[in-house]
């Protein structure tokens, strides 16, 4: 797997900590010999990255800021990538956001804010980023996003992010189509439950793990490495005929009645 992505410019989304799945993908592409660019939102999330570059011996071409919320940011954070970097071959989409209070409790008392801020900043920003970088894909490439079980079937929970999830999920299709003639894929990996920033103090997290060790056919819960080969096969020529596909990486847990 060294060569793989040996000379691709590759843009990793949503780095906050060490136990992010962007950084779970950060290993497998770097271990693949890709090229990396990295962005965050949070000044926090650009120390913590900077500090685990270093310690694991990673050279990022760029870092840049982008909040996904703000079309500006957008803009500004891929014209530098274009103009510090050039072609860019793939993307790593790793970002959502919802208000806690809504995470709980019943999907029907969800606010109209927080309905729209959970798509914009889950589902609308993959569209956004994916017309940023159009110009800059022009030697093909793969785009790749990270969904959950709940955009598909009703979790406790989970509730405003399952519908955001699912209108991520019908965007990897209608993008796919889009980009497909540019020789772009796009595909999403739906992964298990991974304790992350994200997932502290949501309630029924730990409940969640519990069940996959129980029912999951590989009665084991999957770890972010296992998410980060995975959109390395994403990334790279291997997966060449996939695109608008949902892969699960959740131990078999979705095929679970
Ligand atoms: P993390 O908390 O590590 O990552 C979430 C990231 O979203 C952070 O880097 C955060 O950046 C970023 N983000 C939030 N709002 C914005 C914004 N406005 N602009 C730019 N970036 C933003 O959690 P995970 O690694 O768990 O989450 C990554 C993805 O994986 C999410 O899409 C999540 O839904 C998905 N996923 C997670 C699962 C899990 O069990 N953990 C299971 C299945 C899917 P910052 O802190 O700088 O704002
Ligand atoms: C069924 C479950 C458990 C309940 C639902 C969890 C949903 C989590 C997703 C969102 C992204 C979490 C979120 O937005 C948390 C924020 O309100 C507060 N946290 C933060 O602001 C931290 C500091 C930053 C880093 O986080 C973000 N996102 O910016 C689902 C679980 C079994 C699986 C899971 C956890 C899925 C998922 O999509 O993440």
């Amino acid at each position: 797997m060294t060569n793989l992505l040996e000379g691709k410019n590759i843009v990793i989304m949503g780095v906050a900590s060490e136990r992010s799945i962007a950084w779970g993908i950060t290993s497998s592409l770097h271990k693949a010999g890709a090229n990396l660019i990295f962005t965050y939102r949070q000044d926090r999330s650009y120390k913590k990255l900077t500090k685990l570059l270093d310690k694991h011996d990673i050279t990022a071409k760029l870092i840049v800021s982008c909040d996904v919320a703000n079309d500006e940011s957008i803009t500004e954070a891929f014209s530098t990538i274009k103009e510090k970097i050039g072609t860019i071959h793939g993307i790593v989409h790793s970002v959502a956001f919802a208000n806690r209070e809504e995470l709980q409790g019943e999907y029907a008392d969800t606010s109209r804010d927080g309905f729209l801020l959970a798509q914009e900043i889950s589902a609308y920003s993959l569209v956004a980023v994916t017309k940023a970088a159009k110009d800059l894909m022009t030697e093909g490439g793969s785009i790749v996003t990270q969904t959950y079980l709940g955009a598909e079937r009703v979790i406790p929970n989970y509730n405003v992010m399952g519908v955001a999830k699912a209108s991520l999920e019908a965007s990897v299709r209608y993008l796919a189509e889009d980009m497909g003639k540019y020789g772009v894929r796009v595909n999403a990996v739906s992964a298990g439950p991974i304790r992350t920033l994200s997932a502290k103090g949501v309630s029924g997290f730990n409940e969640k793990l519990g069940m996959i060790e129980e029912k999951a056919p590989l009665r084991k819960n999957v770890d972010q490495d296992q998410v980060g080969d995975a959109t390395l096969f994403f990334m790279s020529e291997l997966s060449r005929g996939i695109t608008g596909e949902v892969l699960h990486v959740d131990s078999g847990y979705h095929i679970i009645g």
